[in-house]
């Protein structure tokens, strides 16, 4: 068994089902590997962007780690933004990049670069192997440090001969740092702020955001009135009927503000106080009152879920949680076509259970809002701010939950950067709808211009921000890439073709006209 075997195998021995990859020469022991072990889903994108964000969406939806498969510095490279997002996401991914053989590299040839270098500031754990007989070891390394909690990026750099040569046997998977319980002091010091009586939220992210560490929320907002609240952009949070809802914080720091201003306390569970996306001038990048004070019941690795349940059995909460969604599905949509009208064509139609990776900027809150009361359904977010994960990101979420429909929530500026994983979809037979928001607009960055105070903006500052001259075909660059796809410019034509996309199974793209 050379190095690449004893990898692959030690991966599938941890739990490592699927390999999101783009290789090239030097990864070509470890994709003939594949051939010969059991157990790992190999699936080809051709970006490395998409490949990264392909094994985000897999990592938030299986909560366990897919591994991918990058080309030297350059690949890495690529597939950085949207490792980015995985990182503030907390998403668990064994990144696995290939280098040139050890030997090889004191010739300087022209694929060699600083790999550590692009690898570290989005990795929680970086190795580059040094010999076949330990890169078993290595790999069973890379996915204890992709699995400890929250979840990390541990990126593992193969250098070829590491993967050719002879190697020993596989290694048998590392224990598991899974959430720390939470010490009893956090505990009862959030229970008497609770009791205390003071104006307060609970922030809530991670794990508590599904459905039980909600439930255990509801019942503390039940017992003491705090409002529950959850980040802008939560990597994951479960939401629509049945489940205990939060309120989402706005996105601009004054908005963020107001939300806040009258909090005496807020109680952090798995996140951090709320800042400002941006800093601009005249505006706070703060957003917490100065006499509210911040405490932590729960960090981000630790168990967040057990906490509140804890906590809401010391406060002597009832079962009954406040603020259960019931469902409740919009009326007929009024008007043209905007994103209200979607969302409420798409709350009247979401099927039970659909994952929706929203990036959908400046169309999505309509959408948010009308789907708040409809099935049961998880909602992920664009955590890091860097465009392009979201098409991706479904892609990966309907590899890890093959029985679940998934929706993606996307606009035309975004979907540009890592459209090519729609081949991926359509390769995989992937069941994802992608809605594309055509404005044929930077829209955000058009309300950012006047935001940043940068004056009044000129023909050529505008055109930077304008995508009409010439006008992307969706429908053709879906078609091109193997998706079926549609235009709507009519609230009709767009609930006739959505119905269609939710009753039949595969990878379809509609382009919204707005
Ligand atoms: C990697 C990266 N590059 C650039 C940006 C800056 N940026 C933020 S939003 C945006 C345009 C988004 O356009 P679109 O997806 O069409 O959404 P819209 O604002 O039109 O609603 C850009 C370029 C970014 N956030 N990330």
């Amino acid at each position: 068994m050379n190095g690449a075997e004893s990898l692959v195998r030690t991966l599938v021995h941890g739990g490592v089902e699927v390999c999101f990859s783009n290789p090239g020469t030097s990864e070509m022991h470890f994709v003939a590997a594949l051939d010969r072990v059991d157990g790992m889903r190999a699936i080809l994108g051709l970006f490395e962007g998409a490949v990264t964000g392909m094994a985000d969406g897999y990592g938030r939806m299986a909560e366990k780690p897919a591994a991918t498969l990058l080309h030297l510095g350059p690949g890495l490279a690529n597939g950085l933004a949207n490792l980015h997002n995985a990182r503030r996401a907390a998403t668990p991914i064994v990144n696995i990049v290939g280098d040139h053989a050890t030997y090889h590299a004191q010739y300087d040839a022209p694929l060699t670069s600083d790999i550590t270098g692009f690898a570290r500031p989005v990795s929680a754990w970086v190795h580059t192997s040094t010999s076949a007989l330990t890169v078993a070891a290595d790999g069973a390394r890379a996915v204890q440090a992709a699995r400890t909690a929250p979840g990390q990026i541990a990126t593992l750099i193969l250098p070829a001969d590491t993967a050719w040569n002879e190697a020993g046997d596989a290694a048998t998977p590392l224990p598991v740092l899974s959430a720390a319980e939470i010490g009893s002091d956090a505990i009862d010091a959030t229970a008497k702020a609770l009791r205390s009586g003071k104006r307060t939220a609970i922030l809530v992210r991670g794990a508590a955001l599904k459905r039980t560490g909600l439930e255990a929320a509801g019942r503390i907002a039940a017992a003491t009135g705090a409002r529950l609240l959850c980040d802008t952009f939560a990597p994951r949070i479960e939401r629509g009927a049945g489940i205990v809802a939060v309120e989402r914080l706005p996105y601009f720091a004054e908005q963020i503000v107001d939300f806040m201003a009258d909090l005496e306390q807020l109680i952090l569970v798995g996140a951090k106080p709320p800042v400002s996306f941006f800093a601009y001038p005249d505006k706070p990048s703060w957003c917490t009152p100065q006499a509210c004070a911040i405490s932590y019941l729960a960090h981000a690795h630790e168990d967040g879920v057990a906490a509140l349940e804890a906590v809401a059995d010391a406060i002597g909460a009832p079962r009954e949680p406040k603020g259960r969604a019931l469902l409740e599905r919009p009326g007929a949509p009024a008007g043209g076509l905007n994103q209200f009208s979607i969302g409420q064509i798409i709350g009247a139609l979401l099927p039970e259970n659909v994952i929706v990776s929203d990036e959908a900027a400046t169309s999505g809150l309509g959408i948010a809002f009308a789907t708040a009361t409809a099935p049961a359904h998880d909602h992920l977010a664009l955590t890091g701010g860097s465009i392009g994960q979201g098409v991706p990101l479904a892609t990966g979420a309907a590899v890890a939950c093959p029985h679940r429909k998934v929706l993606a929530l996307q606009g035309d500026g975004g979907a540009m950067y890592t459209l090519q994983a729609l081949w991926t979809q359509a390769r995989e037979k992937l069941d994802v709808t992608t809605v594309i928001f055509a404005n044929r607009s930077y829209a955000i960055l058009n309300i950012e211009l006047s935001r940043v105070g940068a004056g009044e903006p000129g023909a050529q500052a505008l055109s930077m921000l304008d995508l009409h001259n010439p006008e992307l075909d969706w429908c053709q660059l879906a078609r091109g890439m193997g998706v079926e796809a549609s235009r709507a410019t009519t609230t009709d034509e767009f609930t006739a073709q959505f119905a269609d996309a939710m009753k039949n199974h595969g990878p379809r793209l509609i382009e919204v006209v707005l």
